[in-house]
């Protein structure tokens, strides 16, 4: 594969080429030389008992059956229930563990955690239907941990924050019985059903994937994004950095990677201290530079403005710049190869997880009781290890990004503290000013050209006034070649731009690490709520867009939008290519009752065309007026750029955008 064909990053390709200089192998080389199983990747291969495994081959393979005589789609079935399953509880294992650390902080066990966002967490006890007055912000967070544990193990009755669902879409749930009950009975119950011998009907079985996977998006994801904004704070709009080039060479670099913002918060207040700090300068280190890999980037990057050093590819990437003192590494997504990466330089890979060791790394577990005195600990290996720096090369690539569009800032830079609500991106939706709103997010995977499929597609998505939201490493995507920055509105359609210009946002927007795609959840209900379009998340002229995905995490995701009624669109091959059925249950039966899907379309061209067409058809079926590119009513004057700096000058804010605690603005 040519190196063009393998990233269209040029910060990855420089690093491709220094470790083909250097005799290191990369997921790049091995994806190469790794023949993927034709069977298992178009969802034919059963190993789930021991008189198989079992493959469907040849021209009649979905005639096939294997030794029990479970049928090829009742194979195919199975294998998405528990990809789903296990993308479930990964997301949701990780909201299990934010809830304990809230308890943790609530009972002052926690050293070094606090509750930074008071009004949120008020927010998230009014939905918890838990009381407020005369009561402690401890006390309430103590109940509102316990709230959210007691989701895990709930056997019976429903996930809390299905009550956050529009009313049209619970009843749809509760007629086809996809309302979850418990976390983790949904995922045990998935597990149970796929194993050898049980459910054998692949719609039965496909159901119970719909409705385990809403245990991950209105539960464990959706329960990690308040949990985190609690103990760290709601994002609003930052200006940061993002790509490999934001290394540097005078400073101790540390690198975080997973996906908890627990350990990693505390590294950043950790990298700040004074002290540390000055022991840094001692080892000839100018400061401490912390940036992250994957969703702990995400998690930082929102809340503090930490930069990114790049997406899921680029982990391998990093620590070959030689320049790396320290990786930190927690669970998801951490490829084991990178203990072979280290070996080659300075670096230090650190495992923190009780759940996640890798051998070669150097394991230094976390425990949120003593949480601040580990990372300092941690920072303390990596400045000792700054010393240890032989020849390094930093790519000289870095792009400047606007982050932080929690739905509560989506809501409050649409009028304000005081007249904050989705009735402006309704409206704009209505007028044709917007055609609509396409969800891009996921991963990188290496069989696919690193950033090339999301970027074509952004690019082609805001010309056409398709507002993009987006969250993991397909944001960071955009982050690195400058779609996350409110200039690039310069490149958006006329509609797109006009709405960007009034409120001063890029024409996509950054909205968290992937368990944040919950907060896509809320915007949609939210704009259910406002009212003038769909009363229900299904209908609304919006589609799910995963092109480079790779993990079953993703495929989770895809499944909770598809019940909640989104349609959805994975790139790449199908892995349920091998069955016509169950192709045909997840895009037009699911559609039929759910006004949500999930297919797959492995061209830029494809996915592009069924969005517009999506989108096209809900606009019809919403009855409102055709999209035209340009020709919207223009009686409705949004302040342009010029009268938005006066307005902003006047509030003395200089930032360019707004803050909520910035006074009361707004359109
Ligand atoms: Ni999401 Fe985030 Fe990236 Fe994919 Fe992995 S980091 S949880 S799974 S690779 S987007
Ligand atoms: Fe084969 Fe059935 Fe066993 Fe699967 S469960 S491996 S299809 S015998």
């Amino acid at each position: 594969m040519e190196l063009a064909d393998k990233s269209i990053d040029p910060a990855s390709r420089q690093m491709l080429e220094k470790a083909k200089a250097e005799g290191i192998s990369t997921s790049f080389d091995r994806v190469e030389a790794m023949k993927p199983c034709p069977i298992g990747r178009e969802g034919l291969c059963c190993k789930h008992c021991f008189m198989g495994p079992c493959r469907m081959v040849g021209k009649n393979k979905e005639e096939m059956v294997g030794i029990c005589g479970a049928t090829a789609a009742t194979i195919a079935a199975r294998g998405v229930a528990r990809w789903v399953a296990a993308g479930s509880a990964a997301h949701s294992d990780h909201g299990r563990d934010l809830a304990f650390t809230l308890l943790a902080t609530a009972k002052g066990e926690a050293h070094g955690f606090k509750i930074k966002d008071v009004n949120k967490l008020l927010k998230v006890a009014k939905i918890m239907d838990i009381a407020v007055d005369g009561r402690t912000t401890e006390q309430v967070a103590e109940d509102v941990a316990n709230t959210a544990i007691s989701d895990w193990g709930r056997q019976n009755g429903e996930l809390t924050y299905i009550r956050r669902a529009p009313k049209k879409r619970q009843e749809l749930w509760k007629k086809y019985g996809l309302t979850p009950r418990g976390i983790d009975r949904e995922i045990v119950e998935t597990m149970h059903r796929t194993g050898m011998g049980v459910d054998q009907d692949p719609e039965s079985i496909l159901n119970s994937a719909l409705r385990t996977s809403m245990t991950d998006g209105w539960g464990g994801a959706m329960l990690a994004t308040d949990i985190s904004d609690i103990l760290f704070g709601t994002p609003e709009p930052v200006k940061a950095k993002v790509n490999l080039g934001v290394l540097k060479s005078d400073e101790v670099n540390i690198l975080v990677h997973g996906h908890e913002p627990t350990l990693s918060m505390m590294i950043v207040e950790a990298s700040e201290d004074p002290e540390i700090l000055a022991y840094a300068k001692t080892k000839g280190a100018k400061g401490i530079n912390l940036a992250g890999i994957c969703c702990t980037a995400n998690e930082i990057l929102v809340r503090q403005g930490i930069s990114s050093a790049g997406n899921f590819l680029n982990q391998e990437l990093a620590i070959i710049s030689g320049a790396v003192e320290a990786m930190i590494v927690d669970v998801q997504c951490v490829m084991e190869a990178l203990a072979q990466t280290v070996s080659h330089f300075h670096t230090k890979l650190i495992t923190t997880s009780i759940k996640a060791h890798i051998p070669g790394a150097t394991h230094i577990e976390f425990d949120e009781h003593r949480a601040i005195d580990i990372a300092k600990e941690i920072v303390k290996m990596a400045i000792d290890n700054y010393p240890n720096r032989k020849a390094y090369t930093i790519p000289d690539y870095r792009n400047d990004v606007m982050v932080g569009f929690s739905h509560e800032y989506i809501e409050y830079m649409q009028g304000g503290h005081y007249r904050g609500s989705f009735r402006p991106l309704n409206d704009a939706i209505i007028d044709g000013r917007i055609m609509g709103v396409v969800g891009m997010v996921g991963c990188n995977n290496p069989r696919l050209t690193q950033d090339q499929m999301n970027i074509n597609l952004v690019k082609r998505f805001i010309e056409n006034d398709i507002l993009v939201v987006s969250t993991g490493c397909a944001a960071v995507a955009f982050g690195k070649r400058g779609y996350l920055t409110p200039e690039m509105m310069a490149a958006a359609g006329p509609g797109l731009r006009e709405v960007c210009e009034a409120i001063g946002i890029p024409p996509v927007l950054h909205m968290g690490s992937c368990v944040d795609n919950s907060r896509i959840l809320t915007v949609l209900s939210a704009m259910a709520e406002e009212g003038g379009l769909s009363d229900d998340i299904g209908g609304m002229p919006g589609v799910g867009i995963c092109a480079e995905w790779m993990h079953e995490k993703a495929l989770a995701i895809g499944v909770y939008f598809a019940a909640s009624g989104v349609p959805v669109i994975f790139g790449g091959d199908s892995i349920i290519g091998g069955s016509s059925k169950v192709q045909k249950i997840m895009r037009d039966d699911w559609f039929d009752k759910l006004q949500g899907s999930l297919e797959f379309l492995d061209t830029e061209d494809a996915i592009f065309d069924r969005t517009v067409d999506l989108i096209s058809a809900a606009r019809e079926r919403l009855k409102l007026k055709k999209y035209e590119k340009g020709k919207f009513a223009v009686e409705k004057v949004l302040l342009d750029m010029a009268a938005r700096r006066k307005l902003e000058a006047g509030q003395g804010g200089a930032g360019g955008f707004m803050k909520p605690h910035e006074g009361a603005g707004g359109l």
